[in-house]
């Protein structure tokens, strides 16, 4: 929209950016004309090679074929640790905040150093190879950091779940690409809450034959039972190691597997999204130095935890990679308070805040008091990401939070895509509240519509695709490339297809509108509809479920759920707690659904299809749009659901 407010940079910006406007827009040119001769030559300055590669780029996005940096050899923990000695061994490489305030620890670049070597022996010694699978189930402590890179020096491939996952979620995703180790933790502390790291992860490797050995990180003093045949604490092995350092990297070819991440999709089980060592790397390096206009004394505070991709790429290998420093947080953004964030800020000086839609909507709410009780001086720039994020909520981070000083730049990418895609620089690119503004250095997207045609110039509407490869694309889905063909190359053959809506505003700004395809976004948390339908149905009360997100105002969207109970069930509380118990079970708390109605049928085609659209519109409390019913199989559900819904909700008021 040409009449929103534009928010141009201030001079204090300006004078120490990386690069301006005319710059970003020469650099840019040349990364679209000349695409191979760019990216060659990233890789050449930011990255450390032990062979150079003699082919830049390989693709065809009709097969799904990608390869970049073919001939070249490199370790990421090299370039993450190793490189860095020289000139930056007492430089601090992570500050951590534990759960409680100011339960902290720092360690610098010869210190981790150290660690990931002492951790890379001690793997290799319990048999862990290149090529081999790793789980890691960890909360957000150092450690996870140090495995995490330990598996990168051996080129083993690790597979991070987010701490909050059930058993059954990590033991599928074990399962799925054959972990021979597990590492976790005793327990976890997430605010005034523990989690039962060690006891989930027994009830998931019950059923998981590929696991070998579990090493238990000890996070707390809270006893857990150990299989001795099996399980061994982290620092008794590290202590009972013999002496003989067995650390040396493993060159790794560009195309080796480096890590493999779960994300949810429209249709079955969480896809493996499988990212490899030299365009992961590149990428990761390349958009945290432009995007967040790195400066040597920056500490970037990232809130993400290791589990998603934005840790990876923004709390791990993005600043370790360039040799920065980063602040990894253990806890929740309201414990003890909602003035936690910038208590951190304060004590910590960070300099970059870099944070999701839902948890500033959530702040914003506890009142300004929690943020202006802090002193903020430190930091530069803010950054958002996972949603789109309204303009009230930009604008309150904007003006609260930043002193309306700094520049905000709101990241869209996915965890397919390894880093940031469209953003703001700061310095070179006005932004707007609410858009994600320009696409960065050799992202080529185009708006196509519902037939795929392309939809030129600007103030146009439709789903956004990607023409051209960029280095941290994702390679495949593990173990099922067929499915990554025709998850994102199918729908518009030779395009990558986002799954995002999205519109180009007058000024050629960049506005994702949110998902076009059954995926939930629910406070950042990516979540399939079919994924919380069949857990649902898991519970044994459900014949059938239907699952839409609904506007939330904290969380973004939130979850409601059109249930048919078996004939053996009736709608009670019990039955309500059951189900939501199930979907903990199956899944975490992230898919707990907001609403449970319960319905005696589905809107559905003729052919047997869900109406989803039409449940939307009620989820919404847009009753009069449900539009032409008349077509459905049995038309008469849709003002049943409609009148259930809203006695439900005018109670509930
Ligand atoms: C990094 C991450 C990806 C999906 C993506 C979008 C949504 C992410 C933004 C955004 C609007 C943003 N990976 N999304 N960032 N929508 N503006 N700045 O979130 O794989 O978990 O999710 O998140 O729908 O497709 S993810």
């Amino acid at each position: 929209m040409s009449h929103s407010p534009v928010f141009n940079v201030s001079p204090e910006t300006l004078s120490r950016t990386r690069v301006n406007a005319s710059q970003y827009a020469q650099m840019y040119a040349r990364s679209l004309s000349n695409p191979e001769a760019f990216w060659a030559e990233q890789a050449q300055e930011l990255l450390e090679w032990r062979a150079p590669f003699h082919k830049t780029l390989d693709w065809n996005f009709h097969t799904a074929d990608v390869r970049w940096f073919e001939g070249g050899k490199l370790n990421v923990s090299e370039n993450c640790l190793d490189r860095h000695l020289a000139t930056r061994g007492d430089k601090i490489a992570l500050i951590w905040e534990g759960n409680e305030p100011g339960d902290t620890r720092s360690i610098t670049y010869r210190e981790l150093h150290r660690a990931v070597c002492e951790t890379t022996t001690l793997l290799r010694s319990l048999g862990v190879k290149k090529g081999d699978r790793v789980a890691i189930y960890l909360p957000m402590i150092i450690e996870a950091a140090v495995c995490m890179l330990a598996c990168t020096r051996i080129g083993a491939v690790h597979t991070v779940v987010f701490a909050g996952f059930s058993a059954e979620a990590l033991r599928d995703r074990i399962n799925d690409c054959g972990c021979s180790l597990l590492i976790t933790a005793n327990e976890g502390l997430r605010g005034s809450k523990t989690i039962p790291l060690k006891a989930t992860a027994d009830v998931a490797v019950e059923e998981c034959p590929s696991i070998r050995n579990v090493l238990v990180v000890q996070r707390t003093d809270a006893p857990c039972d150990m299989r001795p045949d099996r399980d061994m604490w982290y620092h008794q092995a590290l202590a009972g190691l013999s002496g003989a350092d067995d650390s040396t990297p493993e060159p790794m070819d560009s195309e080796d597997p480096m890590f493999i991440l779960y994300t949810s999709g429209s249709t079955g089980k969480p896809k493996g999204v499988l990212h490899t060592t030299a365009g992961y790397l590149l990428y990761a390096t390349h958009t945290f130095r432009y995007v967040f206009d790195l400066q040597e004394d920056d500490v970037h505070f990232c809130t993400a935890d290791i589990g998603w991709i934005t840790g990876h790429s923004y709390v791990l290998y993005g600043p370790l990679s360039n040799g920065a420093t980063s602040l990894m947080f253990e806890s929740v953004p309201t414990y003890p308070d909602a003035g936690r964030y910038w208590d951190i800020v304060e004590r910590h000086k960070a300099t970059i805040v870099y944070t999701a839609p839902t948890a500033i909507r959530a702040l914003a709410k506890e009142g300004d008091e929690y943020v202006t009780r802090y002193c903020r001086d430190s930091i530069r720039l803010l950054g958002t990401v996972g949603e789109p994020i309204n303009p009230d909520a930009w604008l309150w981070y904007h003006s609260v939070v930043g002193e309306g000083r700094c520049p905000i730049v709101d990241t869209w990418w996915q965890t397919e895509t390894g880093g940031v895609m469209i953003s703001p620089l700061p310095g070179a690119i006005p932004t707007k509240p609410g858009s994600a503004t320009r696409p960065l250095f050799g992202v080529q997207p185009l708006i196509v519509d519902e037939q795929g045609k392309e939809l030129l110039g600007n103030g146009v509407t439709g789903r956004l695709c990607i023409r051209f490869p960029w280095p941290g694309m994702m390679r495949t889905v593990y173990g099922d490339h067929e499915r990554f063909r025709q998850t994102y190359f199918s729908t518009f053959p030779g395009l990558y297809f986002t799954g995002d809506g999205c519109r180009r505003d007058e000024d050629g700004y960049y506005w994702i509108t949110g998902r076009v395809d059954d995926v939930l976004n629910v406070a950042g948390h990516r979540l399939g509809t079919a994924e919380v339908e069949s857990a649902i149905v898991r519970s044994g009360a459900v014949a059938e479920a239907a699952v839409v997100g609904v506007p939330h105002d904290v969380k973004g969207q939130g979850i409601a759920a059109f249930c048919v109970l078996h004939a053996d069930f009736s709608p009670t509380n019990d039955t309500r707690t059951k189900i939501l118990a199930t979907v903990r079970e199956v899944i975490s708390a992230i898919a707990t659904p907001d609403h449970i109605w319960f319905v005696a049928g589905l809107p559905k085609t003729r052919s047997g299809k869900i109406m989803r659209r039409i449940l939307r519109k009620i989820g919404e409390g847009e009753y009069s749009a449900v539009g032409d019913v008349s077509t459905l199989a049995e038309p008469g559900v849709v003002a049943e659901i409609v009148q259930l819904v809203e006695t439900s909700r005018a109670t509930k008021k």
